[in-house]
């Protein structure tokens, strides 16, 4: 992309409004607009971060099974109704009459639409286990949306619903959901922690949030050091051997992580003191096992081998995607700008010519593009006619984690320099017919 031609409207002045780094450079580095209290329309740099991780989340999902759908963001009230949710999930939910007076709302979460498609196609325990996900905009009506995409009304977010035969396979599903989790998380490059917590509107007994340690995180959290070590690295997840997640799921529930809703002092003051750690979180996904609390109410039942008829039992899991863009900008940025890991970056590279009208800088970066793009690399080229200072204070603000830089002297002297966001490490490059030396360069 020739950023001439792009749409990336750089802000130069701190917009007032925005009181944390994420939503600040979100707003400068011309990600999102808002369109009105926690709406944002998503401006080409913030979609592609945001396609970005959605894309790793499905394959995560798909890599433990889970099967992908898509649900509508606007349902009907009467399946809430069913569930007895209607009234209890008060003003947040907003609530609407299509032109025949009948209630909608737009969904705030899917258990009812799923527990009703579940019902309709499915009764035997022959086609169980099953989990079904979707990523699609939801709506809450938080008193207090702030900090950008982080609290939103309208917000992305992915959620997966499990249906299984008993406790026991459910808890499974359950495990599968938390290693898939913590595997996406790691693969973004982020340290989310799992911590015990409450479950709120969603119900049931057992729950788990996942939150990335930031100062400006929405909860209090408290835990054992130990917790930080822990990763699943490249390992490969066997997603079927329950045993062996079970295993995996201990290492990382074992050591002490809670936030203040379910902080418990005496337990913590169980752990040495040296590893008592406390801080602010940012929860980017929570897991729910509730059993049977709503195929009960919504008769969504399976027959047994014996004949018998039970209600399903049901987990509800899910991963905030558009919070995920806040949370990772929170953990990747320096008093220049955002520092994106690469596999989310917008672009791969990004090739700053630093002087437009020379002829010979035009040509060989447009040579670097084509071949690059030949290779598979998205690249963005700064062929805009702007002082050196402008180009990199802009190219610096939105983040991208390798910058070619070319110019009169290098070239007169046979080299492109490369840097790197985030270290500010600048390597030089012979400049050669093929490039190879870049290209491997920007594959490390
Ligand atoms: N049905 C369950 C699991 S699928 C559910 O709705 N869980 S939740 O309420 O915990 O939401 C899942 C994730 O969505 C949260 O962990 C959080 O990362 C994200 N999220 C929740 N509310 C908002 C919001 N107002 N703005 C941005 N992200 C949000």
């Amino acid at each position: 992309m020739y950023l001439s031609k792009y749409f990336l409207p750089i802000l130069k002045e701190n917009p007032s409004e925005a009181q944390i780094t994420s939503h600040r450079l979100m707003l400068r580095s011309g990600m999102i607009k808002q369109s009105s209290a926690g709406i944002y329309s998503w401006l080409p740099l913030g979609l592609k971060v945001l396609k970005k991780i959605e894309s790793i989340v499905i394959e995560e999902q798909i890599a433990a099974g889970h099967i992908p759908i898509l649900m509508p963001t606007i349902q009907s009230a009467e399946l809430w109704r069913e569930s007895k949710r209607l009234d209890d999930y008060g003003k947040e939910m907003l609530r609407f009459e299509d032109r025949h007076g009948r209630l909608m709302l737009y969904g705030p979460t899917n258990e009812e639409l799923v527990t009703d498609i579940f019902r309709s196609f499915i009764s035997s325990y022959k086609d169980l286990p099953k989990t079904l996900f979707h990523i699609q905009w939801k709506f809450r009506d938080e008193v207090r949306p702030r900090f950008g995409v982080m609290r939103g009304r309208e917000f992305f977010m992915k959620d997966g619903y499990s249906f299984d035969i008993d406790k026991k396979s459910a808890i499974h599903a359950y495990n599968r959901h938390m290693i898939s989790y913590l595997k996406t998380y790691e693969r973004l490059g982020l340290k989310a922690i799992p911590m015990k917590a409450d479950t709120g509107p969603i119900g049931g007994d057992y729950s788990h949030e996942f939150l990335v340690l930031a100062s400006t995180g929405e909860s209090q959290v408290f835990y054992d050091s130990n917790i930080s070590d822990l990763s699943l690295g490249d390992n490969h997840i066997e997603y079927d051997n329950s045993s062996n997640l079970k295993s995996i799921v201990n290492k990382f529930t074992t050591p002490y992580a809670r936030t203040d809703e379910t902080h418990d002092v005496t337990l913590f003051e169980k752990i040495p003191e040296n590893r008592r750690m406390s801080g602010r979180g940012i929860e980017v996904g929570q897991i729910f096992y509730f059993g049977t609390k709503y195929s009960e109410s919504m008769g969504a039942k399976i027959d047994l081998p014996n004949g018998k008829r039970i209600p399903v039992e049901m987990g509800s899991h899910g991963i905030g995607v558009s919070r995920l863009v806040g949370a990772l900008i929170e953990a990747n940025h320096d008093q220049h700008g955002i520092i994106w890991p690469k596999a989310v970056s917008p672009f791969d590279a990004v090739i700053i010519n630093l002087k437009q009208n020379d002829k010979k800088c035009h040509e060989i970066s447009i040579k670097i593009y084509d071949i690059l793009k030949v290779n598979g690399f998205d690249i963005l080229y700064d062929d805009r006619f702007e002082s050196v200072g402008a180009k990199f204070s802009s190219i610096d603000l939105i983040g991208i984690p390798i910058q070619i830089i070319v110019g009169p002297r290098g070239l007169s002297e046979g080299i492109l320099e490369i840097k790197s966001r985030k270290d500010g490490i600048r390597k030089n490059i012979p400049l050669s017919e093929n490039f190879l030396e870049l290209i491997n360069a920007i594959k490390i």
